[in-house]
């Protein structure tokens, strides 16, 4: 079944249009790049119709609308989703390769979309498709960056960072909006006119719309990811340039564009950078005054809005949202100060996605007073009012000088929410502990889902087709059918199809890596995979301090029949996030030596793929056999890789952290490898004196691989190279990598003896598929708009 009617051509016909009449080229002439242009063009098309029937649906209805305000959209390639989504995968499989061509080549001609740093960023992106899926009227605010996250790229080791250049390529998918353009100002200062306090800005830049649309599985809903662009609003300074300054007639036009230049690469805060709020208040500002516009434009009374609109805060980076919608309904529209804070805070909701202080966002009230006086004068106003109806306690946004922006959005929030049971609990124990107490109720919990098309259907066909032989495609758009699979999996035949679909993945992986990288792997071998942000409390350093534990054991006794592995990582560090840097120079060099050695490297390899995008995740994830989930419990709020590797046959070696818990819970524990200490267990132990001492003295394995970093085995001709890493780890070793050691040696080797155990395991892998169908995003945006939006699906189906 295809979208077509009588209007649209075949797919293949509307290539060889685009072809033609959009990109100017003919047949004889066409690059790759330009027939995965045209390819694009006649997909958008189709996409188009179902495009305007969800808008008109929407006015129609007059239906509460939902907002997701997030400063990162890790959406990656589009193409592929798009095609997936319409059903048209088979159809343009089939004009693309009657045209001479090679699918998958044109597939991966396109650049990944990277907008997000990490988990934030792809969740935001997996809402978005489940949210067209589910017939959500709904809407995506973010910011066209012209420069995503970094290219990384390694030398002799180490992290480099080169600029990210997707847009340098024409970005198919979105449509300008010139039409819609907001101007946003900074600074200048406030005064009282006429009983109304006005701000008047120093200056202002403006903010410009691009439509990207965002189908749904079938096509059954289409919804709208909005992103701004910066520009200056005289785009040349005529004067200036009069008075034969050519350059500096340009300067206004440069420092405005500087605000959506570039996405900041730092996954937990980097304090007090100007640019950074000026990035936030952009895009905030815009998307505040386009809600209320299109808002306006459907309904009378400003009354309305709690029961019309639903806004949601992707964490704290939105938060100016509170303060300038009630600036915009109390100074602009002049409604009541109290009536405005109300109408404002049961709009409004807030995700919180970190528990880590260096991850709370705070500003210095001076920058954020120079930058936005009239919100600063509101933040007070809010703050002060808000202790004054419940002094008791202390749950100021505005302490020791800084404005705590957690604190700002939880005051003016209807609903705040954790992203997994875990994490939902530890903010109602710690960092919302006095804003708990005063509002018991407003915290909830909706653990984070990922999309089955693209994290199951697209990325992994040959399981996605034995499902769909076996239970019929209905899973596609209802996961939780995948329990529909389990009393099939007696049935020798699906288990050797499950089994010789991994191994077909996996040799699928090691050709690539062959070809790409130079370094050959047995498909036959376990692929043991951690990938995700470098991060001390993601411990790779954990994984690779096992991997040289390993290597010593088995050069001590080469014949104890050990179970071959090959230990994948990828990831990013932030550029200035030193320690993360090193961590990867020493994977790099764990791997040069033990790569090389010659006894040991029948048995255990290690590789870092460089530049970890969404695009290498649909390449590893369903080729995995392991999945590491290795963070010091409390620490990591959800996981979202977690899930995507459960869900594709992988089983998971981790703690009881974020929402491991609960895919242990859902998979089994017969069928999750468990180590380490649980949260509670973390905090004491890190209050006693000497642990790591203690650890590396109770246990000679992690002993002699630490000091065989610290001598200096993987870096030769530089002893001290990892003295940092090994000092941390001797001395404070926040993260309890020494303490979780021992526990974590022992689970790998009872991975290990499941592994040789090739039926069982393909048995566990194939129930971790069976029961993953609760980890999709449709569960987790059904949550969210039953408990948090109160909005209501439009759709046939939904
Ligand atoms: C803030 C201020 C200044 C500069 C950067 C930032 C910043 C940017 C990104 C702070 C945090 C982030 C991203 C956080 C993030 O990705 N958190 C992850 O969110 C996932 C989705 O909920 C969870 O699954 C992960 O556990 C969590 O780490």
């Amino acid at each position: 079944m295809t979208y077509q009617d009588a209007r649209t051509p075949g797919l293949q016909d509307g290539i060889l249009h685009h072809l033609t009449y959009t990109i100017g080229k003919d047949a004889a002439h066409a690059t790759l790049h330009d027939w995965r242009l045209a390819l694009s063009f006649a997909v958008r098309d189709r996409i188009v119709d179902s495009w305007f029937a969800s808008t008109r649906a929407s006015y129609e209805a007059g239906a509460k609308r939902v907002y997701y305000l997030s400063m990162e959209f890790l959406i990656g390639r589009l193409l592929g989703d798009a095609l997936v989504n319409l059903r048209l995968d088979g159809e343009a499989k089939a004009a693309v390769e009657g045209l001479g061509l090679d699918f998958d080549a044109v597939l991966h001609d396109e650049p990944d979309a990277a907008l997000g740093n990490g988990g934030l960023g792809r969740l935001a992106a997996c809402f978005l498709e489940s949210l067209s899926t589910l017939a959500c009227p709904a809407m995506g605010y973010g910011i066209r960056y012209e420069h995503g996250l970094f290219r990384q790229s390694f030398d002799n080791g180490r992290q480099v960072e080169a600029p990210e250049t997707w847009l340098q390529q024409r970005h198919v998918w979105e449509f300008e909006r010139p039409e819609a353009a907001y101007s946003i100002g900074f600074g200048g200062h406030v005064a009282e006119q006429d009983g109304r306090m006005v701000w008047t800005p120093a200056e202002a830049v403006l903010a410009e719309a691009y439509d990207t649309p965002v189908v749904g599985w079938e096509a059954r809903w289409t919804n709208t990811l909005r992103l701004w662009a910066a520009r200056a609003i005289d785009p040349l300074d005529l004067a200036r340039f009069n008075h034969g300054d050519h350059v500096g007639a340009a300067v206004p036009e440069m420092l405005a564009r500087a605000i959506s230049r570039v996405l900041y690469p730092d996954d937990t805060t980097e304090a007090g950078k100007e640019l950074r709020l000026k990035q936030e208040y952009f895009f905030t500002a815009a998307s505040l005054h386009d809600i209320l516009r299109r808002f306006d434009s459907e309904h009378g009374d400003i009354r309305l809005l709690p029961e019309k609109v639903a806004i949601q805060l992707n964490d704290t980076h939105p938060a100016i949202a509170g303060p300038e919608l009630v600036r915009l309904l109390h100074d602009t529209r002049g409604l009541p100060f109290d009536e405005a804070v109300d109408i404002a805070r049961r709009t409004l909701n807030y995700t919180n996605h970190t528990l880590l202080p260096e991850a709370l966002e705070k500003w210095p009230v001076p920058l954020m007073a120079r930058l936005l006086p009239r919100h600063m004068m509101l933040i007070e106003r809010i703050d002060a009012d808000h202790a004054a109806r419940f002094p008791a306690r202390a749950t100021h946004a505005v302490a020791d000088g800084e404005v705590n922006m957690g604190a700002l959005s939880f005051i003016m929030a209807n609903r705040v929410n954790g992203v997994s049971a875990l994490h939902t609990g530890l903010m109602k124990q710690t960092v919302f502990a006095d804003l708990h107490a005063l509002h018991p109720g407003r915290i909830v919990n909706q653990t984070n889902g990922v999309t089955p098309r693209r994290w199951l259907h697209a990325c992994n066909p040959r399981l996605a087709g034995i499902i769909t032989g076996t239970i019929g495609e209905g899973w596609i758009g209802d996961l939780e059918r995948l329990a529909e699979l389990e009393p099939h999996l007696g049935d020798a035949g699906l288990q050797q199809a499950i089994a010789g679909a991994k191994r077909a993945n996996k040799a699928d992986l090691a050709d690539w890596i062959g070809a790409t990288h130079g370094l050959s792997v047995d498909p036959d071998a376990m692929f043991d995979v951690q990938i995700k942000r470098i991060h001390e409390y993601k411990r790779q350093h954990l994984n690779i301090l096992e991997a040289v534990a390993l290597w010593q054991a088995i050069r001590a006794n080469p014949d104890a029949g050990w179970t071959p592995r090959i230990k994948i990582f990828a990831g990013k560090a932030a550029p200035g996030y030193v320690f993360a840097k090193k961590i990867i120079r020493l994977v790099n060099d764990v791997a040069a030596v033990l790569n090389a050695d010659p006894v040991t490297s029948r048995y255990l390899k290690v590789i870092f793929l460089p530049n970890y995008n969404v695009t290498l995740a649909e390449r590893l994830i369903p080729a995995a056999d392991l999945s590491e989930q290795i963070s010091t419990a409390g620490k990591e709020a959800s996981g979202t890789g977690n899930m995507k590797f459960a869900l594709n046959g992988a089983l998971t070696v981790g703690t009881l952290d974020g929402a491991n818990v609960e895919i242990r819970d859902h998979v089994g524990a017969e069928n999750f490898f468990l180590f380490g200490m649980t949260a509670e267990e973390v905090v004491a132990r890190r209050a006693v004196e000497g642990h790591a001492g203690q650890a590396i003295a109770a246990d000679p394995r992690l002993a002699a691989a630490l000091a065989a970093i610290h001598d200096g085995a993987v870096s030769p001709g530089d002893p001290t190279r990892y003295h940092d890493i090994t000092g941390n780890l001797r001395g404070p070793d926040y993260f309890l990598v020494c303490s979780d050691f021992a526990d974590y040696w022992r689970a790998q080797r009872e991975v290990d003896a499941a592994y040789r155990d090739a039926a069982h395991w393909t048995r566990m892998a194939a129930l971790n598929t069976a029961r993953s169908g609760w980890f999709s995003s449709d569960r987790t945006i059904r949550g969210y708009m039953a408990e948090i939006w109160g909005a209501a699906s439009l759709g046939p189906r939904a």
